[in-house]
This record gives structure tokens, C-alpha cells and sequence, in this order.
């Protein structure tokens, strides 16, 4: 039988969350699906301590899973392990979509989950069998010569019955040390423009049961969780249940926190719960705060419901990390009033996003023809990549980080201490040092956005320092 990896690619570029490394969930599921079919499979994790590249020289068959911003490393790794004579199998959310892109470095592409189509596709290579029937698939032709079509998309999985994710086949996980994530469903009706997630994972929210989870928490009970989900208020009614199951069962975490939408915040018996479960801290997409940008995104909620839904968590004790994004036609006055509006209702960390078209989304079907560059792993929000049309790329880029740096100023991480949201000085410094470490690191990518990459910015004089001084010159409107 064949020895198979599973490996989860990083990049080592700053971004609102390298503090803390979190794996996502699908090379721990798609490993215990595997082992449960009797398959041997280890799993490593690129960005955790430990990682030998070597050591995926020794499987038959290597596994890699990605997001665009990590897509490089991927077909790196992918490029290397081919020619040693490995069979390399991608999936994830880049590949899903660009296919043909991921077929120039490894022969299989798995497109969308893949935990059925994975064993299906390690059984058939061990028989030497058709590949043509398996759903969800893109792969080469045998001969190595032009590509087989892609085989329709496979159906979204029975997520009720999949095993929980197992990190004890990583090599990098010792027991008791599991990575403090937890996620409890999938799929999502929204399908906001900016987001791969309802394409990826369907519309319809699937979900665990409370038992699964609570067994999934057992070993993290004094541990800082993090629920994965991209919005655990999905459905009202269960995400009450499964607090309420938590409590009954004495499964809480030491504290949690995960993402939820800004409808939520005005549900005071689920705010209630929050509170009784130890939540500390919600990440919420508002998006935006003007009306018309929000009903560009395709986001359900009004503008004027922001400030209550802030309002409301603080009066509970839950800190509020604000997600924005940046449109590709807002200026720099959009941005700003993002921070006035921030700092106004007092939210306790932010992150802003530039539109980010990721292959799967609207955005990019919208975006593709107003790309700078296709240089996948400056999709992460952070940097911006589309030409905007209300200013320069170059200033869009540099009143993001003006506009971050005003929020994470050192006078409002030194008086971010609250009475019971005390972690807000920690979380408010982490922010400081982030929006300032990126700017040392991306000194290239501004210089680049700001001589090249975007056309109108030629207005720029030679010189200009990277980190303009305020108020950020060069602005040139179409
Ligand atoms: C939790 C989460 C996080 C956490 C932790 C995870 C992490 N380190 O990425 C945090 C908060 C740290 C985070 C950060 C970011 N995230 Co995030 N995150 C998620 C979220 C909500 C869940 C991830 C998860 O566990 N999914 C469930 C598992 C089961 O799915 P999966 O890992 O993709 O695997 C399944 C399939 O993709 C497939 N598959 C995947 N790999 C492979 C490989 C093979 C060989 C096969 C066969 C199949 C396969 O099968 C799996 C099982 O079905 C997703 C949205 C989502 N629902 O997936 C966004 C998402 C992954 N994040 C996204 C982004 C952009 C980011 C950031 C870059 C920017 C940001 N928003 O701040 C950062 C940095 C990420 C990084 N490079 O490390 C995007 C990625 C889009 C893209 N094309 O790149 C997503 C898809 C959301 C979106 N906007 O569309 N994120
Ligand atoms: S951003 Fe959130 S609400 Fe919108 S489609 Fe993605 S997961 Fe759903």
C-alpha cells in the first residue's frame, strides 16, 4: 500500500494573523479519512516548528494544500516532489478554480472538498484504474501530454459523517499539544463577492453534531479556542443549542472566540451566551461602512446596524474584531472614515482588506480584467492588486496603511485597557507591530506599485519615500 503526506503550504509574509498560526481544517480531516480507509498517511504543516521538507521525499504519495497567497511555496514543493518521481496530488481553494494553472506542476487536481474524491482517487491509482470516473477531478493525460477534461464537480460531502479531524498524524503535533481550532460547519448562502466559500462548500450550511464537537473540545478544555466556521451564527436556533450543549456537557474552553455576522449582535439571548461561554472576543465582516458599498458586496446587513451590533457586544463584555474591505473603487476618503468610524464606536481591533479578487469569487470574474499582476502570493488582503479607479494603487495602498497605523498608534494601544477587555492592550500592540513590520517588508512591493505596476501612478516623482509623509500626495483621479 502506499505511503501518503498530506502537507499544508505556507508563506512566511506578514498578514493580520501571523501572529498566531491556526491550520485550517483540511488536511487534519482529509488524514483521518484516509487513515479510517485503512491508508498509512502523515500530515505536515509548513508553518509549525518541525516541518522537514526532506522527510516528503519518502511518501509515494504527496498531497498539497494551499491558498493563493501560499501558492508559490505549493507548486514549489509540488515541482520539486514531481521530478524526484512522486506522485503529487493539489486541492484547496486556488486550485479548485485554476486547475489548468496547478496541472503545470503535479498531475491530479482535486477541485472543491475532498474527502470523498481523495480516497477514490488513491484507490484508483493503486489499481491502476479509470480515472475518468471520478467526480471532482482535473487531471493529465496519461501520456503527460495535454489534460484529460475535468470530471463535473463532484457533490458536496455528508459532512455529518466524516471523522473529526485527527492531528495526531502529524509528526509535528504532540499529544496533548493539538492546535486550538475548532470547526463546526460548513457552506454559506451569501456568497458575498469578495468570498470563495459558497462556491467552494455549497450554499446550504452543513452541520456537526453537538456531540462530535464536544468531543472535538475535550482535549482543548483549558486551552483559547478558535472556532473556525465562517460564521457560527449560521442558524440562530442550533448555534444556541450548541452553546447550551457546551454548558451542559462542562465542554467550554478556557475562552473562545470565532466569527460570526453582524446580525448577530442584536440577538441578546445569543449575546447572553457568549457571555456565558467565555466568548471573549467575535471577528465580524462588516465590510463597510457606507450603504451602497455593503450592497455592492452582496452583505445582508444595513450600515446603521453596526454601531448597535457594537455596541450591544460591549455592553456583554465581547470584544469586536472589525473585518473591513476596501472596494476597488473607493479612495482614500472611504478608508478613512473606516478608522473615524472605528475609533467613534470604540471597536477593539480592526483589519482592512483590499478587495482581493481570489479565483471562485465574483470579484474575480468582475476584477480579472483589472488586475496589476497575477503574482498569487500577494493575495492576502494586504496588498492591493486591483487598479483602482478612484485614486493610484500606490495611494489606495499607502492610506491603508496610514489609516492602520492611525488606528494601532502607540497612544491608542497604551489606552486600549478596558475593565474586563483588559487582552486589548496585548491585541491593540499586536496590530502596531504588524501594520509596521508589513510596511518594512513590503518596501519592494510599494516601491513597484507605486514606479510600475499601476500606470497612473507615474505621477510619482523619483525619490518619493515609500512611507509618504501625510497627507499621502499623488493622488490622480481618472
Ligand atoms: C479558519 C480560517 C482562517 C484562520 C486559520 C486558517 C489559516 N491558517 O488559513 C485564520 C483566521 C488564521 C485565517 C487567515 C487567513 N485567511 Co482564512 N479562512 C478560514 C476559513 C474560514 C476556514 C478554513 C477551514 O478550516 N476550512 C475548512 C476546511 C475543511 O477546508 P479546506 O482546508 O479548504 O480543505 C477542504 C478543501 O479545500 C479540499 N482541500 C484542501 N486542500 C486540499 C489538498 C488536497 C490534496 C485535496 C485532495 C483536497 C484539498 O478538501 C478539504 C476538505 O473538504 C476559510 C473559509 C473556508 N470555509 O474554508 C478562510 C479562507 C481559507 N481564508 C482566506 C484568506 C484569504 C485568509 C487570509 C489570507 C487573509 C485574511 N482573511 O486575513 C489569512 C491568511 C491565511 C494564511 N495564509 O495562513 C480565504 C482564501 C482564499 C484564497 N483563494 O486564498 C478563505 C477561503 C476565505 C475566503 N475569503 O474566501 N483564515
Ligand atoms: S464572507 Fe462570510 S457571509 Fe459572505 S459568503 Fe463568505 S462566509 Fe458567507
Amino acid at each position: 500500500m502506499s505511503t501518503i503526506a498530506l502537507v499544508e503550504a505556507s508563506a512566511d509574509s506578514t498578514h493580520y494573523y501571523s501572529s498566531t498560526y491556526l491550520p485550517r481544517m483540511g488536511m487534519p480531516t482529509l488524514g483521518a479519512v484516509l487513515a479510517r480507509a485503512g491508508h498509512a498517511c502523515d500530515i505536515w504543516f509548513q508553518a509549525m516548528p518541525g516541518f522537514d521538507e526532506e522527510r516528503l521525499f519518502e511518501y509515494d504519495i504527496v498531497c498539497i494544500s494551499s491558498l493563493s497567497n501560499t501558492i508559490d511555496e505549493a507548486y514549489r514543493l509540488a515541482d520539486a516532489l514531481t521530478a524526484a518521481g512522486r506522485t503529487v496530488i493539489m486541492g484547496g481553494a486556488h486550485v479548485s478554480f485554476l486547475p489548468d494553472e496547478a496541472l503545470d506542476h503535479c498531475p491530479y487536481v482535486v477541485i472543491g472538498e475532498g474527502e470523498d474524491v481523495l480516497p477514490a482517487l488513491v484507490d484508483a491509482l493503486a489499481r491502476g484504474g479509470p480515472l475518468d470516473e471520478i467526480r471532482g477531478l482535473a487531471y493529465r493525460s496519461p501520456d503527460g501530454r495535454g489534460r484529460a477534461s475535468i470530471s463535473a464537480t463532484a457533490g458536496l460531502v455528508d459532512f455529518e459523517r466524516l471523522p473529526s479531524p485527527d492531528f495526531s498524524l502529524s509528526p509535528q503535533v504532540a499529544p496533548g499539544n493539538t492546535p486550538p481550532i475548532v470547526t463546526t460547519s460548513r457552506g454559506c448562502p451569501h456568497d458575498c463577492s469578495f468570498c470563495s466559500v459558497t462556491s467552494m462548500f455549497g450554499r446550504k450550511y452543513r452541520f456537526k453534531s453537538s456531540a462530535q464537537v464536544i468531543e472535538e473540545l475535550r482535549p482543548l478544555k483549558h486551552r483559547s479556542v478558535f472556532f473556525g466556521d465562517d460564521n457560527i451564527y449560521a442558524s440562530p436556533r442550533r448555534a444556541k443549542a450548541l452553546l447550551r450543549d457546551l454548558i451542559a456537557a462542562d465542554a467550554l474552553p478556557l475562552r473562545w472566540s470565532g466569527q460570526m455576522t453582524v446580525k448577530a449582535a442584536l440577538d441578546e439571548e445569543f449575546l447572553g451566551l457568549l457571555r456565558e461561554t467565555r466568548c471573549r472576543i467575535m471577528y465580524i465582516g462588516i465590510e463597510s461602512v457606507d450603504p451602497e458599498t455593503l450592497k455592492g458586496y452582496g452583505k445582508a446587513h444595513q450600515a446603521d446596524a453596526i454601531a448597535h451590533c457594537i455596541e450591544n457586544m460591549h455592553r456583554y463584555g465581547i470584544g469586536v474584531h472589525g473585518m473591513f474591505v476596501v472596494n476597488a473603487d473607493d479612495g482614500p476618503d472611504a478608508v478613512k472614515k473606516i478608522v473615524d468610524y472605528a475609533i467613534a464606536t470604540d471597536i477593539d481591533t480592526i483589519q482592512i482588506c483590499a478587495l482581493t479578487p481570489f479565483p471562485g469569487t465574483a470579484a474575480y470574474d468582475e476584477f480579472k480584467g483589472r488586475l496589476l499582476h497575477t503574482e498569487w502570493k500577494y493575495f492576502d488582503g494586504m496588498h492591493v492588486v486591483v487598479d483602482p479607479s478612484a485614486c493610484t494603487a500606490y495611494e489606495l495602498q499607502m492610506t491603508i496603511v496610514r489609516e492602520l497605523k492611525r488606528f494601532y498608534s502607540l497612544t491608542r494601544v497604551l489606552g486600549a485597557y478596558r475593565r474586563g477587555r483588559a487582552w486589548r492592550l496585548k491585541y491593540r500592540a499586536g496590530g502596531y507591530y504588524i501594520a509596521r513590520r508589513w510596511v518594512r517588508e513590503n518596501r519592494e512591493y510599494l516601491s513597484r506599485l507605486r514606479d510600475e505596476l499601476c500606470p497612473r501612478t507615474r505621477t510619482w516623482r523619483a525619490g518619493e519615500p515609500i512611507v509618504a509623509p501625510e497627507p499621502v500626495p499623488g493622488g490622480v483621479s481618472r
